[in-house]
Protein backbone atom coordinates (compact mmCIF):
# COMPACT_ATOMS: atom_id res chain seq x y z
CA UNK A 1 0.00 0.00 0.00
CA UNK A 2 1.10 3.87 -1.03
CA UNK A 3 2.03 5.95 1.28
CA UNK A 4 0.01 8.24 0.17
CA UNK A 5 -2.87 5.85 0.78
CA UNK A 6 -1.94 5.68 4.54
CA UNK A 7 -1.95 8.84 4.75
CA UNK A 8 -5.21 9.98 2.81
CA UNK A 9 -6.79 6.98 5.43
CA UNK A 10 -5.31 8.40 8.87
CA UNK A 11 -6.49 12.00 7.53
CA UNK A 12 -10.00 11.15 6.17
CA UNK A 13 -13.08 13.51 7.36
CA UNK A 14 -15.42 11.84 5.23
CA UNK A 15 -15.63 8.33 3.28
CA UNK A 16 -18.15 6.88 1.03
CA UNK A 17 -18.32 2.99 0.81
CA UNK A 18 -19.77 0.99 -2.25
CA UNK A 19 -19.61 -2.80 -1.89
CA UNK A 20 -20.51 -5.43 -4.50
CA UNK A 21 -21.03 -9.63 -4.29
CA UNK A 22 -17.09 -9.69 -3.78
CA UNK A 23 -17.82 -8.46 0.33
CA UNK A 24 -20.11 -11.44 0.76
CA UNK A 25 -18.47 -14.16 -1.13
CA UNK A 26 -16.26 -15.27 2.37
CA UNK A 27 -19.45 -15.40 4.03
CA UNK A 28 -20.38 -18.46 1.73
CA UNK A 29 -22.65 -16.09 -0.58
CA UNK A 30 -22.13 -16.80 -4.14
CA UNK A 31 -20.79 -14.14 -6.79
CA UNK A 32 -22.98 -13.20 -9.77
CA UNK A 33 -19.75 -13.51 -12.23
CA UNK A 34 -17.47 -15.81 -10.60
CA UNK A 35 -16.47 -19.83 -11.13
CA UNK A 36 -19.47 -20.79 -8.95
CA UNK A 37 -21.61 -17.64 -9.85
CA UNK A 38 -25.40 -17.26 -9.04
CA UNK A 39 -25.74 -16.63 -13.18
CA UNK A 40 -23.27 -19.53 -14.09
CA UNK A 41 -26.96 -21.79 -14.68
CA UNK A 42 -29.45 -19.01 -15.40
CA UNK A 43 -28.87 -15.81 -17.54
CA UNK A 44 -29.71 -12.34 -15.67
CA UNK A 45 -32.23 -11.66 -18.53
CA UNK A 46 -34.08 -14.73 -17.79
CA UNK A 47 -34.50 -14.22 -14.12
CA UNK A 48 -33.36 -10.39 -13.10
CA UNK A 49 -36.15 -8.32 -15.34
CA UNK A 50 -39.55 -7.61 -14.75
CA UNK A 51 -40.08 -9.42 -18.34
CA UNK A 52 -39.11 -12.43 -17.35
CA UNK A 53 -41.50 -11.96 -13.66
CA UNK A 54 -44.59 -11.28 -15.74
CA UNK A 55 -44.15 -14.64 -18.00
CA UNK A 56 -43.20 -16.80 -15.56
CA UNK A 57 -43.33 -15.59 -12.10
CA UNK A 58 -43.01 -19.19 -10.53
CA UNK A 59 -39.32 -19.74 -11.71
CA UNK A 60 -38.24 -16.25 -11.03
CA UNK A 61 -39.66 -17.05 -7.22
CA UNK A 62 -38.21 -20.29 -7.58
CA UNK A 63 -34.89 -18.62 -7.75
CA UNK A 64 -35.53 -15.84 -4.98
CA UNK A 65 -36.52 -18.67 -2.62
CA UNK A 66 -33.29 -20.68 -3.59
CA UNK A 67 -31.14 -17.70 -2.71
CA UNK A 68 -33.04 -17.02 0.57
CA UNK A 69 -32.73 -20.60 1.84
CA UNK A 70 -28.68 -20.13 1.06
CA UNK A 71 -28.75 -16.84 3.21
CA UNK A 72 -30.83 -17.95 5.89
CA UNK A 73 -27.95 -19.10 8.18
CA UNK A 74 -25.15 -16.90 6.51
CA UNK A 75 -23.62 -14.24 8.70
CA UNK A 76 -21.13 -11.27 8.01
CA UNK A 77 -17.92 -11.59 7.75
CA UNK A 78 -14.50 -9.52 8.89
CA UNK A 79 -14.99 -7.65 5.48
CA UNK A 80 -18.42 -6.61 6.87
CA UNK A 81 -17.44 -5.68 10.28
CA UNK A 82 -14.26 -3.63 9.10
CA UNK A 83 -16.87 -1.58 7.42
CA UNK A 84 -19.15 -1.25 10.12
CA UNK A 85 -16.08 -0.53 12.48
CA UNK A 86 -15.11 2.19 9.38
CA UNK A 87 -18.51 4.22 10.04
CA UNK A 88 -18.38 4.05 13.96
CA UNK A 89 -14.77 6.26 13.91
CA UNK A 90 -15.71 8.78 10.73
CA UNK A 91 -18.73 11.17 11.32
CA UNK A 92 -19.19 12.09 7.61
CA UNK A 93 -19.68 8.29 6.35
CA UNK A 94 -21.94 6.29 3.87
CA UNK A 95 -22.23 3.00 2.35
CA UNK A 96 -23.70 2.31 -0.91
CA UNK A 97 -24.26 -1.15 -1.56
CA UNK A 98 -25.38 -3.75 -4.66
CA UNK A 99 -25.92 -6.40 -2.57
CA UNK A 100 -28.99 -7.65 -1.65
CA UNK A 101 -28.49 -9.74 1.32
CA UNK A 102 -28.63 -7.43 4.03
CA UNK A 103 -25.40 -8.68 5.56
CA UNK A 104 -23.86 -4.99 5.73
CA UNK A 105 -27.03 -3.75 8.35
CA UNK A 106 -26.54 -7.64 10.38
CA UNK A 107 -23.03 -6.12 10.74
CA UNK A 108 -23.56 -2.48 12.33
CA UNK A 109 -23.86 -0.42 9.71
CA UNK A 110 -26.38 2.14 10.03
CA UNK A 111 -25.76 4.95 6.96
CA UNK A 112 -26.97 1.88 4.28
CA UNK A 113 -28.26 2.51 0.91
CA UNK A 114 -29.23 -0.46 -0.39
CA UNK A 115 -29.00 0.48 -4.24
CA UNK A 116 -30.78 -3.05 -5.81
CA UNK A 117 -33.17 -3.35 -2.62
CA UNK A 118 -33.13 -6.32 -0.08
CA UNK A 119 -34.37 -10.25 -0.56
CA UNK A 120 -35.94 -10.16 2.32
CA UNK A 121 -38.43 -7.69 1.20
CA UNK A 122 -41.13 -8.13 -0.88
CA UNK A 123 -43.94 -5.66 -2.47
CA UNK A 124 -47.31 -6.20 -3.93
CA UNK A 125 -47.74 -5.81 -7.74
CA UNK A 126 -50.51 -3.70 -7.02
CA UNK A 127 -48.59 -1.29 -4.65
CA UNK A 128 -50.61 -2.14 -1.18
CA UNK A 129 -46.95 -1.71 0.20
CA UNK A 130 -43.66 -3.45 0.74
CA UNK A 131 -43.36 -5.45 3.60
CA UNK A 132 -40.46 -7.51 5.19
CA UNK A 133 -40.92 -11.33 4.35
CA UNK A 134 -38.58 -13.75 5.95
CA UNK A 135 -40.06 -17.05 5.03
CA UNK A 136 -38.22 -20.11 4.11
CA UNK A 137 -38.65 -21.93 2.47
CA UNK A 138 -41.90 -19.90 0.89
CA UNK A 139 -44.87 -21.55 1.50
CA UNK A 140 -46.53 -20.15 -1.88
CA UNK A 141 -44.92 -20.28 -5.26
CA UNK A 142 -45.39 -17.43 -6.32
CA UNK A 143 -46.73 -15.75 -3.06
CA UNK A 144 -50.26 -13.76 -3.39
CA UNK A 145 -51.19 -10.60 -1.73
CA UNK A 146 -54.19 -10.35 0.15
CA UNK A 147 -55.91 -7.88 -2.53
CA UNK A 148 -55.07 -11.04 -4.84
CA UNK A 149 -51.78 -9.61 -6.81
CA UNK A 150 -48.53 -10.90 -7.42
CA UNK A 151 -46.24 -10.31 -4.65
CA UNK A 152 -42.57 -9.81 -6.09
CA UNK A 153 -39.41 -9.33 -4.96
CA UNK A 154 -38.24 -5.72 -3.00
CA UNK A 155 -35.30 -5.61 -5.80
CA UNK A 156 -34.48 -3.51 -8.72
CA UNK A 157 -34.20 -5.74 -11.88
CA UNK A 158 -32.36 -4.95 -14.77
CA UNK A 159 -34.33 -2.50 -16.77
CA UNK A 160 -35.85 -1.14 -13.71
CA UNK A 161 -35.38 2.26 -12.50
CA UNK A 162 -33.50 2.62 -9.27
CA UNK A 163 -35.24 4.60 -6.04
CA UNK A 164 -34.91 8.42 -7.29
CA UNK A 165 -33.90 8.99 -3.52
CA UNK A 166 -31.26 6.31 -2.67
CA UNK A 167 -29.78 7.69 -6.11
CA UNK A 168 -29.87 11.47 -4.82
CA UNK A 169 -28.37 10.28 -1.44
CA UNK A 170 -25.93 8.32 -3.12
CA UNK A 171 -24.89 11.20 -6.07
CA UNK A 172 -24.56 13.39 -2.77
CA UNK A 173 -22.34 10.63 -0.86
CA UNK A 174 -20.02 10.77 -3.71
CA UNK A 175 -19.40 14.78 -4.09
CA UNK A 176 -18.60 15.23 -0.54
CA UNK A 177 -16.74 12.38 0.12
CA UNK A 178 -12.88 12.88 0.55
CA UNK A 179 -12.40 9.05 0.13
CA UNK A 180 -14.16 6.53 -1.85
CA UNK A 181 -13.74 2.96 -0.92
CA UNK A 182 -15.08 0.04 -3.80
CA UNK A 183 -15.25 -3.63 -2.65
CA UNK A 184 -16.09 -6.64 -4.30
CA UNK A 185 -17.45 -5.33 -7.33
CA UNK A 186 -16.80 -6.45 -10.92
CA UNK A 187 -18.10 -2.80 -12.32
CA UNK A 188 -20.44 -3.92 -14.80
CA UNK A 189 -23.65 -2.75 -13.59
CA UNK A 190 -24.89 0.24 -14.09
CA UNK A 191 -25.37 3.25 -12.41
CA UNK A 192 -23.46 2.01 -9.24
CA UNK A 193 -20.11 1.11 -12.05
CA UNK A 194 -19.77 4.62 -12.36
CA UNK A 195 -19.92 5.97 -9.10
CA UNK A 196 -16.30 5.57 -8.63
CA UNK A 197 -14.91 7.16 -11.83
CA UNK A 198 -17.74 10.19 -10.35
CA UNK A 199 -15.81 10.14 -7.32
CA UNK A 200 -12.55 10.11 -8.78
CA UNK A 201 -13.53 13.61 -11.45
CA UNK A 202 -14.61 15.09 -7.99
CA UNK A 203 -11.40 14.70 -6.66
CA UNK A 204 -11.52 11.94 -4.17
CA UNK A 205 -9.25 9.26 -3.60
CA UNK A 206 -10.25 6.25 -4.42
CA UNK A 207 -8.88 3.03 -3.47
CA UNK A 208 -10.09 -0.66 -4.81
CA UNK A 209 -10.46 -3.53 -2.78
CA UNK A 210 -10.37 -6.72 -5.46
CA UNK A 211 -9.22 -10.57 -5.78
CA UNK A 212 -8.30 -9.24 -9.35
CA UNK A 213 -8.69 -6.08 -11.82
CA UNK A 214 -11.59 -4.58 -12.82
CA UNK A 215 -12.81 -1.87 -15.30
CA UNK A 216 -12.57 0.59 -12.16
CA UNK A 217 -8.97 -0.41 -11.57
CA UNK A 218 -7.83 1.80 -13.89
CA UNK A 219 -9.66 5.26 -12.07
CA UNK A 220 -8.33 3.80 -8.79
CA UNK A 221 -5.42 6.11 -6.97
CA UNK A 222 -4.54 2.69 -4.80
CA UNK A 223 -6.04 -1.25 -6.33
CA UNK A 224 -5.07 -3.48 -3.21
CA UNK A 225 -5.49 -6.99 -4.53
CA UNK A 226 -6.72 -9.14 -1.86
CA UNK A 227 -9.94 -10.41 -0.08
CA UNK A 228 -12.24 -7.61 1.46
CA UNK A 229 -12.07 -10.31 4.92
CA UNK A 230 -8.56 -9.73 5.08
CA UNK A 231 -7.67 -6.29 3.69
CA UNK A 232 -10.21 -4.19 5.40
CA UNK A 233 -9.97 -4.77 8.44
CA UNK A 234 -6.17 -3.39 7.71
CA UNK A 235 -8.15 -0.06 6.50
CA UNK A 236 -10.43 -0.34 9.46
CA UNK A 237 -7.25 -0.48 11.92
CA UNK A 238 -5.51 2.50 10.22
CA UNK A 239 -8.55 4.86 10.11
CA UNK A 240 -8.94 4.02 14.19
CA UNK A 241 -5.31 5.15 14.37
CA UNK A 242 -4.19 1.54 15.78
C1 LIG B 1 -31.10 1.13 -14.89
C2 LIG B 1 -30.74 -7.47 -8.62
C3 LIG B 1 -32.13 2.96 -15.89
C4 LIG B 1 -30.97 -8.83 -9.02
C5 LIG B 1 -29.09 -6.45 -9.93
C6 LIG B 1 -30.42 -2.32 -21.69
C7 LIG B 1 -31.71 -2.18 -21.20
C8 LIG B 1 -31.97 -1.74 -19.91
C9 LIG B 1 -30.92 -1.42 -19.08
C10 LIG B 1 -29.64 -1.57 -19.57
C11 LIG B 1 -29.37 -2.01 -20.84
N1 LIG B 1 -28.02 -2.07 -20.99
C12 LIG B 1 -27.42 -1.68 -19.87
C13 LIG B 1 -28.39 -1.36 -19.00
C14 LIG B 1 -28.21 -0.89 -17.68
C15 LIG B 1 -28.28 -2.11 -16.76
C16 LIG B 1 -26.88 -2.71 -16.74
O1 LIG B 1 -26.00 -2.14 -16.13
N2 LIG B 1 -26.70 -3.85 -17.41
C17 LIG B 1 -25.37 -4.41 -17.44
C18 LIG B 1 -25.41 -5.90 -17.14
C19 LIG B 1 -24.75 -4.09 -18.77
N3 LIG B 1 -28.63 -1.57 -15.47
C20 LIG B 1 -29.93 -1.54 -15.13
O2 LIG B 1 -30.83 -2.02 -15.78
C21 LIG B 1 -30.19 -0.80 -13.84
N4 LIG B 1 -31.27 0.12 -14.07
O3 LIG B 1 -30.09 1.32 -15.54
O4 LIG B 1 -32.19 1.95 -14.94
C22 LIG B 1 -32.61 2.35 -17.19
C23 LIG B 1 -33.87 1.79 -17.22
C24 LIG B 1 -34.31 1.28 -18.44
C25 LIG B 1 -33.48 1.32 -19.57
C26 LIG B 1 -32.20 1.85 -19.48
C27 LIG B 1 -31.75 2.35 -18.28
C28 LIG B 1 -30.61 -1.78 -12.75
C29 LIG B 1 -29.38 -2.58 -12.34
C30 LIG B 1 -29.76 -3.47 -11.16
C31 LIG B 1 -29.79 -4.86 -11.63
N5 LIG B 1 -30.01 -5.73 -10.47
N6 LIG B 1 -29.37 -7.20 -8.91
C32 LIG B 1 -30.61 -9.70 -7.86
O5 LIG B 1 -29.56 -9.48 -7.22
O6 LIG B 1 -31.37 -10.64 -7.65
S1 LIG B 1 -27.50 -6.39 -10.47
C33 LIG B 1 -26.55 -7.62 -9.79
O7 LIG B 1 -25.22 -7.31 -10.25
C34 LIG B 1 -26.42 -7.63 -8.27
O8 LIG B 1 -27.13 -6.61 -7.62
C35 LIG B 1 -24.93 -7.38 -8.05
O9 LIG B 1 -24.67 -6.72 -6.90
C36 LIG B 1 -24.66 -6.54 -9.23
C37 LIG B 1 -23.27 -6.21 -9.58
O10 LIG B 1 -22.52 -7.38 -9.56
P1 LIG B 1 -21.29 -7.40 -8.52
O11 LIG B 1 -21.80 -7.04 -7.18
O12 LIG B 1 -20.17 -6.58 -9.07
O13 LIG B 1 -20.93 -8.94 -8.50
P2 LIG B 1 -20.02 -9.73 -9.54
O14 LIG B 1 -20.22 -11.19 -9.27
O15 LIG B 1 -20.21 -9.17 -10.91
O16 LIG B 1 -18.52 -9.34 -9.11
C38 LIG B 1 -18.03 -9.78 -7.86
C39 LIG B 1 -16.67 -9.14 -7.70
O17 LIG B 1 -16.16 -9.49 -6.42
C40 LIG B 1 -15.66 -9.61 -8.72
O18 LIG B 1 -14.95 -8.48 -9.20
C41 LIG B 1 -14.71 -10.53 -7.91
O19 LIG B 1 -13.38 -10.44 -8.38
C42 LIG B 1 -14.81 -9.91 -6.55
N7 LIG B 1 -14.55 -10.82 -5.42
C43 LIG B 1 -14.90 -12.13 -5.32
N8 LIG B 1 -14.52 -12.60 -4.11
C44 LIG B 1 -13.95 -11.54 -3.43
C45 LIG B 1 -13.97 -10.42 -4.28
N9 LIG B 1 -13.47 -9.22 -3.91
C46 LIG B 1 -12.95 -9.13 -2.66
N10 LIG B 1 -12.91 -10.16 -1.79
C47 LIG B 1 -13.38 -11.38 -2.14
N11 LIG B 1 -13.31 -12.40 -1.28
ZN1 LIG C 1 -51.93 -6.10 -2.81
Amino acid sequence: MKRETIEQLKNTASITVLTGAGISAESGVPTFRGDNGLWKNFKAEELATPQAFIRDPSIVWEWYDLRRRLLKNIKPNTGHFAISEIERCIKDFLLITQNVDGLHGLAGNKNIIELHGNIWRVRCVSNCGTRVNKEVPLKDIPPYCDCGSLIRPDIVWFGEMLDEADLRKAYNGIRQCDTFLVVGTSGLVQPAASFPIMAKDIGAYVIEVNIEATTITPFSDEFIRGKAGEILPLLADIIAGR
